[in-house]
């Protein structure tokens, strides 16, 4: 018998929805249950490409809109082969942010339309569940203040919302809103229901494409 192949699971949202912590308490839940799971992140700034990325976001370095946005699209390309080996291990993957980040934070300046950010991302390993955690603006400002990093306003947040909630109107891609108001137990419960269900229904099939 062929190892069932593992899910891929991306968790999205606003700076402050508490995707960082969803994503470890749901690697640690699924192993705890004896489920082969793994985290990652993107931006991944440990690669080369990574680290010009974080030189960016910590506003040490500039790059021009067009030029950033591709290095994140190369960052999740470096990454594809070893994804697509976990995943064909039988490891789950549970990634906090994707491709959806990218189209959504760049699409958010001015001039860029979503569809010229999706295409360098189209190909990638296709998730089997994304989770969008839905927090208004109001309630991440009453989370505390933004840190330092470049996007980091509430003007430029309300933004990049609206640009995720074009994308969830794409049904080729299986998108679960996920109120992230609630207490992070509560939320958690949530999230490991719906993974453990986008797991099993993986099992058996084919990874996917992004957007094709
Ligand atoms: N970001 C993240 C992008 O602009 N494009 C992308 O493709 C991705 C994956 O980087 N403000 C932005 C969103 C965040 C920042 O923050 C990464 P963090 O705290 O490492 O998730």
């Amino acid at each position: 018998m062929t190892c069932r192949r593992g899910a891929l699971i991306v968790l999205e949202g606003v700076d402050k929805a508490g995707k960082t912590t969803q994503c470890n308490k749901l690697v640690q839940a699924l192993q705890d249950s004896g489920q082969k799971a793994e985290m990652m992140k993107f931006p991944e700034r440990t690669t080369k490409i990574g680290q010009l990325i974080n030189s960016y976001l910590e506003n040490k370095s500039n790059l021009e809109d067009h030029t950033v946005h591709l290095l994140f699209s190369a960052n999740r390309w470096e990454l594809m082969p070893l994804m697509k080996e976990k995943l064909e291990q039988g490891i789950s993957l549970v990634v906090d942010r994707y491709a959806f980040s990218g189209v959504a934070f760049t699409s958010a300046k001015p001039g860029f339309s979503l569809d010229w950010c999706m295409n360098p991302d189209k190909g990638l390993p296709k998730p089997d569940l994304v989770m969008f955690l839905q927090l208004s603006p109001s309630e991440a400002a009453q989370r505390g203040q933004f840190g330092t990093e470049r996007y980091e306003t509430t003007v430029f947040q309300k933004a990049v919302q609206q640009k995720f909630e074009l994308l969830m109107k794409d049904s080729s891609v299986k998108w679960q809103v996920i109120d992230a108001a609630r207490n992070i137990e509560d939320v958690h419960a949530d999230i490991k229901n719906h993974s453990v269900d986008a797991i099993k229904a993986a099992e058996n099939e084919p990874i996917g494409e992004l957007w094709k």
